[in-house]
């Protein structure tokens, strides 16, 4: 897929977050919108995905270790054939497939659980491990926030997978400078990040997160590490493509409401238009 084919998809997938949120009356809409451009990359770019077998083996595999973004997975999943788009409207529904948090029992899609801030990579570190004794090719990507570098379980992890060699493993770290209720650096400061990443062993990128082609290059840079693990530590912007929801700790975790979502979907819309 194309540069510009790839802007629409991360369109598409910010439309969508906007258009589930607004009945399920909750959820989170700046780390969904922040991840935006990266899941476009992955779904319909890089990872190897059979939408019609979602056990495929050899799939490459998708954690999104911060699980409450799981508004930006559903929209990308369903993008991309998973599974019908009308499901996007029973978000966070009592007995639909789109739960508040990614289950990997009722998404078809969906490689792991997640909504425990800290645990994604250590399920990712076990899933490119396997791939490595099972002599596969596939490869595994998660999604990280900054905010989720507070969890001491996450240098575990990332301690575990250069031990063990991981170049089959990619993480992208969401660099938004939010978490829940303030700036990364007021609750919990974990900079500098790429020095910290570095020394515990992994190759470090340093790219936009929100643009297209330098995440693709950073994915092929990826491949071609070898020896260690990769990953991207993505300045982002939370409630990135929405004007009012931009760099706001506010909007981590609230719906809009049915005025701020159709101003929002003006907004995307515009956007849209504008990439032709
Ligand atoms: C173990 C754990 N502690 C607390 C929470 C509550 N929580 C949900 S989202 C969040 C902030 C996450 O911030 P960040 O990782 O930066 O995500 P993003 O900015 O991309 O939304 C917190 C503390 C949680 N889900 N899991
Ligand atoms: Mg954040």
């Amino acid at each position: 897929m194309s540069v510009l084919e790839l802007k629409r998809k991360a369109n598409q997938i910010r439309q969508d977050i906007i258009t589930m949120l607004l009945p399920a009356k909750s959820g989170h809409p700046g780390g969904s919108l922040s991840s935006a451009d990266v899941l476009s990359v992955l779904y319909f770019h890089e990872m190897n995905v059979r939408p019609e077998e979602p056990h495929w083996a050899d799939r490459d595999r998708f954690v999104l270790a911060k699980g409450h973004a799981a508004p930006v997975l559903y929209a990308a999943l369903a993008e991309r054939g998973f599974f019908p788009k009308e499901e996007l409207l029973g978000l966070r529904q009592t007995g639909r497939m789109l739960q508040g948090h990614p289950d990997m029992k009722k998404t078809p899609g969906v490689d792991m659980s997640t909504g425990s801030l800290g645990q994604g990579l250590s399920a990712a570190n076990g899933m490119a491990m396997a791939g490595k004794l099972d002599q596969k090719d596939y490869r595994v990507h998660v999604v990280l926030g900054d905010g989720e570098m507070a969890e001491g379980q996450v240098w575990e992890a990332a301690m575990a997978a250069a031990h063990y060699k991981l170049d089959n493993l990619v993480a992208f770290l969401d660099f938004n400078g939010l978490q829940i209720d303030g700036t990364t650096d007021q609750v919990m400061s974990s900079d500098p990040l790429p020095d910290k990443w570095k020394a515990f062993g992994w190759h470090v990128i340093e790219v936009d997160g929100h643009d297209i082609e330098a995440l693709v290059a950073a994915f092929t840079e990826a491949k071609a590490t070898k020896g260690k693990p990769t990953i991207m530590i993505a300045k982002t912007i939370k409630g990135k493509g929405v004007s009012f929801m931009e760099d706001q700790a506010g909007w981590h975790g609230n719906a809009p409401n049915a005025e701020q979502a159709e101003q929002a979907l003006k907004e995307l819309r515009e956007e849209a238009a504008q990439l032709g």
